[in-house]
C-alpha cells in the first residue's frame, strides 16, 4: 500500500511520468486498483517501451531485483534515475539522485517533496496515502514510526483523507504465502532463556520472495508473548536475512545487528549476511545478546557489600530494631555461609501478638529467597523483582552470597541511564511497585 501510495505521490509530482506497478501485488493493494480504476493509471512492465525512457523514478525500494519486468533499463546508459526510499541498506541502482531517509513510511518521504511544490491533495489522494502511511507503520505503532510521520499523518487528514476507506484497505492482508510462513514459524520457533528474557530464534529456508517478513517476526513476538524474537531467513540467493524485534531496552537490536553488519533500532533491526552455516548465526546472536546486557552495567557493580544479615535464632523485636537502626528495609538470614530466608520490614504483618515479637526470625523469613548472580544485568535483576513482588536480591555467587541488590540500586541505575530522570521519575516508579514493599 505505501508502494502503490508512492508511485501516485511520483505521478503527482512527475506529471509526464508513466506509473508501473510490480507484477505480483497484495490482495488489499489490488482491490483498491480495481475498484479506482478510473481514477488511477497505472500501466505494466511489458506495455512499457524502454527504449523511449529517459527517467526512471524508483519509490520504496532501492533493489534492481524488485523492480519487476524493467531489468533491462539497467544496462541502459543516460538513464536519469530517481530514487525516493525509506529502507535502510546499500542500493545497486547507481542513481543519480537520491532521496532516502529513515522514516516509517515511504510516503512520509513523499509528502515532504508534495509539500515543497505545493502540491494540492485531493481526498482520494489524502486517504490511498494515509492507507499506505498507516500499514507501513502500523498505524504509528512500530518503533520505526518517526514523528515525522505522525504529522504527515495530520496532513493528510487535514487534506480530508477519508476513515472509512482506509478500514476497507488497510485490513493487513497476509498473502497466503506469509500466512504458510507465520504457522511454520509459531510450530519451529526456539525458545530461548538468556539473561531472564525469553527469546525465540527462527531459522527458515525462503525460496521465493515474501513480503514484509519483518512483520512475520513481529507478530511470532506477540503471539508466542516473548521479550524479542529473531528470524533467520534463508535466501536463495546464499544470504541469510536476519530480522529481530524486541520489546525490552536489554536486548537492543540495533545494536545487535549492527555487529551483524546490518542495522536498526533498540526494538527493530535486520541484517543481510553472506550464507554461514545459521547455527552459528544462532550462536552468535546468543552472545550479542548476553554481551549487551553486559554493556549496560552488572548488578556487582550496583549491589551494596558487605552485606548486613541476621541470625535465624534472633528475636523478631531485636532484628526490627536493627534494621530500623541501619535506615534499611530488609535483610537475608543466614546461618555461616549458608542463606536461610530473608526478612523485610513487611513480614511484621505475620506477627499478630505482641508475644511473637519474642520469637525467632526464622519463624517469619520468606523463603524460599530469589536470587541473582553478580553478572546479571539490571534490567534483570529489576525485572526478577517486579515478577515476585520483591524489594531486595541477595547476590550469590558460587552458593555464597556475596552483596545485596535493593530496588532502589536498580532504579538508581535507570534513572541514571534516563535523561528526563526527575520528570519520569513518579510516573515510572507509581505503577510498577504499587503494591511492593516499601
Ligand atoms: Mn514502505
Amino acid at each position: 500500500m505505501d508502494a502503490l501510495a508512492s508511485v501516485v505521490a511520483a505521478q503527482l509530482l512527475f506529471p509526464e511520468s508513466i506509473g508501473v506497478l510490480p507484477q505480483s501485488l497484495n490482495p488489499n493493494v489490488r482491490s483498491f486498483i480495481s475498484l479506482h480504476r478510473d481514477l488511477f493509471a497505472f500501466s505494466r512492465s511489458s506495455e512499457i517501451d524502454v527504449r523511449r525512457v529517459t527517467r526512471l523514478i524508483v519509490v520504496d525500494t532501492h533493489q534492481w531485483s524488485r523492480l519487476d519486468g524493467l531489468q533491462q533499463l539497467k544496462e541502459k546508459k543516460d538513464l536519469e534515475l530517481l530514487l525516493f526510499d525509506h529502507h535502510h541498506g546499500d542500493t545497486d541502482l547507481n542513481p543519480t539522485w537520491e532521496y532516502r531517509d529513515s522514516v516509517g513510511a515511504n510516503i512520509t518521504l513523499m509528502l515532504r517533496q508534495l509539500k515543497d511544490t505545493q502540491t494540492k491533495l485531493a481526498p482520494i489522494h489524502a486517504s490511498l496515502f494515509l492507507a499506505g502511511l498507516y500499514e507501513d507503520t502500523g498505524n504509528l505503532t512500530f518503533s520505526s514510526t518517526t514523528p515525522e510521520d505522525a504529522r504527515a499523518a495530520a496532513l493528510l487528514f487535514e487534506s480530508g483523507a477519508d476513515l472509512k476507506i482506509l478500514s476497507a484497505f488497510v485490513t493487513p492482508a497476509y498473502s497466503k504465502k506469509q500466512k504458510d510462513l507465520l504457522f511454520d514459524m509459531l510450530r519451529t520457533a526456539n525458545r530461548l532463556t538468556l539473561n531472564d528474557w525469553v527469546v525465540s530464534i527462527n531459522q527458515l529456508r525462503v525460496t521465493e520472495h515474501i513480503d514484509n517478513l519483518a512483520i512475520l517476526v513481529q507478530m511470532v513476538r506477540q503471539v508466542l508473548n516473548v521479550d524479542a524474537a529473531f528470524g533467520l531467513f534463508l535466501l536463495d540467493n546464499d544470504r541469510c536475512l536476519i530480522i529481530g524485534r524486541s520489546t525490552t531496552d536489554d536486548i537492543n537490536v540495533g545494536a545487535i545487528m549492527r555487529c551483524m553488519g546490518g542495522g536498526g533500532h533498540p526494538g527493530a533491526g535486520a541484517a543481510m549476511i553472506k550464507a554461514v552455516n545459521p547455527g552459528v548465526l544462532v550462536a552468535w546472536i546468543r552472545i550479542l545478546i548476553s554481551g549487551e546486557s553486559r554493556v549496560a552495567g552488572q548488578v556487582q557493580d550496583l549491589m551494596t557489600v558487605p552485606v548486613f544479615t541476621l541470625m535465624p535464632e534472633t528475636p523478631m523485636e531485636t532484628a526490627l530494631q536493627a534494621l530500623r537502626n541501619r535506615g534499611i528495609h530488609g535483610a537475608p538470614v543466614v546461618d555461616g555461609d549458608r542463606l536461610l530466608g530473608i526478612i523485610s520490614m513487611r513480614d511484621r504483618r505475620r506477627l499478630k501478638k505482641p508475644g511473637q515479637y519474642r520469637h525467632a526470625v526464622k519463624t517469619f523469613m520468606s523463603q524460599p529467597v530469589h536470587t541473582i548472580s553478580p553478572d546479571k544485568s539490571p534490567a534483570a535483576a529489576a525485572h526478577r523483582m517486579v515478577k515476585h513482588d520483591i524489594g531486595r536480591l541477595p547476590v550469590v555467587a558460587e552458593g555464597k552470597l556475596v552483596g545485596i541488590l535493593t530496588r532502589s540500586d536498580a532504579m538508581g541505575h535507570f534513572y541514571g541511564l534516563c535523561p528526563l530522570d526527575g520528570h519520569l521519575g513518579p510516573v515510572m516508579t507509581n505503577p510498577v511497585y504499587k503494591n511492593a514493599a516499601p
